[in-house]
């Protein structure tokens, strides 16, 4: 089944596609309204078993929920399928899962001894590439795009996700050379056969956060409604909410039906992350380049933990429907 349909007018402008292609990120405003937020988000709190206005409920600092609902982001959020589709070259490329959104919120309370503090990006510890599902190469399908879709208003310094533009190209390079394989933690396939999730943190994303300091940070703050689309390769970090306004983001990932192409006869045909790729590996084409390992999935711990908060978070509303009944 292929994704929703390609809209007709591009909502990108070239000032956008040139910004993408500089920076691997464009932020797209008001691609859903305040009521389809506050529709959307109607049971979070329920589900999380908190008070928005008590912060001693808030007895986590940042809670990956599970989902419950799926929603078309054509019907939702239109502007944002549009970009969506523009970025990766049209929905004929997309796989049908990419083309809806869930609500596995992404909540960020922040914590009472970071409240006030500013965090800069060289001193956090979460980042990575999304993707803990996969062996990784440097044409993988599976996530072809990070979306981040703001479900709250987030300002300087109010928990939004941490962009380090600087890493792309490092992380790039790193897949060129291991056409093998890395494992989502970009440990080369020598020294993880199993591709097993691995116990160790985030080192080796750590380390290169501190190394591109000098090329900057960026916040992904803004309104309800905006939408983040990022190179699928860009390292992010989740960041200290000083402002302790409760943070609502998704990260929705996006698939391909086919693995991005670097060596392809037509230059029209790449698509712009296709591009953005090249040109942080300083090539305008990858001739022969090939993997050399299987496209192997991986069951992250993740999934089970969200099995069991999906059973809790049924408990709760049942307990409210309860209630109200
Ligand atoms: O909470 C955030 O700002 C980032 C979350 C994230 O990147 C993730 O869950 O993969
Ligand atoms: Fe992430």
């Amino acid at each position: 089944m292929a994704a929703e349909p390609h809209p007709s007018s591009p909502v990108l402008s070239e000032a956008d596609i040139q910004h993408f292609l500089s920076h691997g990120w464009v932020k797209l405003p008001a691609c859903f309204t305040r009521e389809q937020a506050a529709a959307i988000t109607s049971s979070v709190w329920t589900r999380l078993g908190m008070s928005p206005t008590d912060k001693a409920t808030w007895a986590a600092e940042r809670i990956n929920m599970p989902w419950h609902q799926t929603f078309s982001v054509a019907a939702f959020a239109p502007k944002a399928w549009a970009g969506i589709c523009e970025l990766l070259g049209g929905a004929a490329r997309i796989s049908a899962g990419g083309s809806t959104w869930r609500d596995s919120f992404i909540v960020n309370l922040g914590t009472p001894a970071g409240e006030g503090k500013t965090v800069p990006g060289e001193k956090l510890f979460g980042w990575h590439v999304d993707g803990d599902f996969f062996v990784h190469y440097l044409d993988s399908p599976e996530q072809a795009l990070l979306v981040i879709p703001l479900f709250t208003d987030i300002g300087p310094a109010g928990g939004g996700t941490m962009l380090c533009p600087g890493a792309i190209k490092r992380v790039a390079r790193h897949l060129e050379i291991h056409p093998e394989g890395v494992s989502p933690r970009m440990t080369p396939r020598a020294l993880n056969p199993s591709m097993e999730q691995e116990k160790t943190r985030l080192s080796w994303f750590n380390e290169l956060a501190k190394e591109c300091k000098e090329e900057g940070f960026v916040e992904a703050t803004g309104e309800v409604g905006d939408v983040y689309l990022l190179h699928p390769l860009m390292l992010h970090s989740a960041s200290n909410n000083a402002l302790r306004v409760p943070r609502i983001i998704t990260n929705p990932p996006v698939s391909l039906r086919e693995p991005f192409c670097f060596d392809r006869e037509d230059e029209s045909q790449y698509s712009v992350v296709e591009r953005k790729t090249l040109r942080e590996l300083g090539k305008s084409r990858l001739e022969g380049w090939k993997i050399q390992g299987v496209r192997d999935r991986i069951v992250p711990e993740r999934v089970r933990v969200q099995e069991r908060m999906k059973r809790e978070e049924l408990e709760r509303m049942k307990g409210l429907q309860t209630a109200v009944a």
